[in-house]
């Protein structure tokens, strides 16, 4: 039986600051109905893709912070996202930034922060949910920097693994779909995770400034390109598994985000890719069985991984320094 699975990467354009939900809504809403009309089943939109990528903006006070975030899904504002994926029958990754009132490692009950991307089937019901854990960025404002990347004061590590779900029986081929966060694809783990679970099809949204923002040391502009394709093409091929990685590109506000989305397949090619940074599809059909290669010969997880020998790799998340050498 042939398992082909059209998808579209639905890259947007920049969202200013001033940008309400309702100018990325409308506009998510135009990209699912091309996607639809090119026959995709599956479109993936960037990380954080209801609002600017606002952890470049520093609030001292969380709270004040609020705005960016969604405490449910659906919203009034997200409704009309939530009715069009209804109506043309999508499966849909959506990256947001979430607030949950839930109990936290010690059982209190508060109100927390993640960088969320949840699936959402056919009849706008939510079927996965993903908390980014490869945060990246600082807590404090940190003034070496030309623009701030305040991830780790705004959002918590993701507490939710990375899950794999199965689509049920006559539903998209019964695809394996798992999902990271931006920059959790630079990270072999996470892939690896995911491998584990035997996921077909990777759905990630990012953010990527253009220009590394450290201030310590000069990266051109195609080796951030590079960089990013590097790793998704790496994390398909290493675990057999297609991905559509999305991103925010353009101007926001004048902070240039990266464009270049791609859909990779097992063997790591690129099938298909973006070319500007404005909203702009790329569509491509997966033939699902092309995962089975990779996974039935070098990949061969069960045949071939050595876990007892993968010692540092879950004892400490540093690496530690080797032993000087000595005659042996
Ligand atoms: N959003 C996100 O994770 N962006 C990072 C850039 C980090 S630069 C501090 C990325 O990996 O693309």
């Amino acid at each position: 039986m042939n398992r082909t699975l059209t998808v579209a990467a639905a890259q947007m354009g920049p969202l200013q600051k001033s940008d309400g939900r309702d100018v990325a809504v409308a506009r998510m809403v135009r990209l699912l109905e091309q996607a639809h009309h090119r026959g995709a089943e599956v479109v993936v939109f960037p990380e954080l893709a209801l609002t600017t990528f606002f952890p470049r903006w520093y609030h001292e006070d969380l709270d004040e912070a609020d705005q960016w975030y969604e405490s449910a899904l659906p919203s009034p504002a997200t409704a009309p996202l939530f009715a069009a994926i209804r109506r043309l029958r999508l499966t849909v990754y959506l990256g947001y930034a979430e607030i949950a009132h839930e109990p936290d490692e010690h059982g209190v009950l508060r109100k927390r922060r993640f960088n969320t991307s949840v699936v959402i089937g056919p009849d706008g019901e939510i079927v996965l949910k993903y908390r980014k854990i490869h945060l990246p960025g600082h807590v404090e404002y940190a003034p070496n920097r030309r623009v701030q990347h305040l991830e780790k004061r705004y959002f918590e590590v993701g507490n939710l693994g990375f899950p794999v779900v199965r689509a049920p029986a006559g539903r998209l081929d019964g695809v394996n779909m798992g999902m990271l966060i931006c920059n959790d694809r630079r990270w072999p783990e996470s892939w690896r995770e995911l491998g584990m679970q035997q996921v077909e099809l990777v759905m990630l949204g990012y953010n990527t400034p253009s220009l590394n923002m450290e201030n310590r040391g000069f990266e051109a502009h195609h080796l951030r390109v590079f960089h990013s394709e590097l790793s998704v093409q790496a994390g398909c091929y290493q675990n057999a598994c297609f991905a559509v990685a999305v991103a925010k590109a353009g101007s926001e506000d004048g902070h240039e985000l990266q464009g270049h989305s791609i859909i990779v397949n097992p063997q790591g090619e690129v099938m298909a890719r973006t070319t500007r940074w404005v909203d702009e599809l790329a569509v491509a059909d997966c033939d699902l069985d092309m995962c089975r290669l990779g996974r039935e010969t070098i990949f061969n997880f069960a045949a071939h991984r050595r876990p007892e020998a993968y010692t540092h790799l879950t004892a400490h998340a540093g690496s530690v320094a080797p032993a000087v050498w000595s005659p042996k």
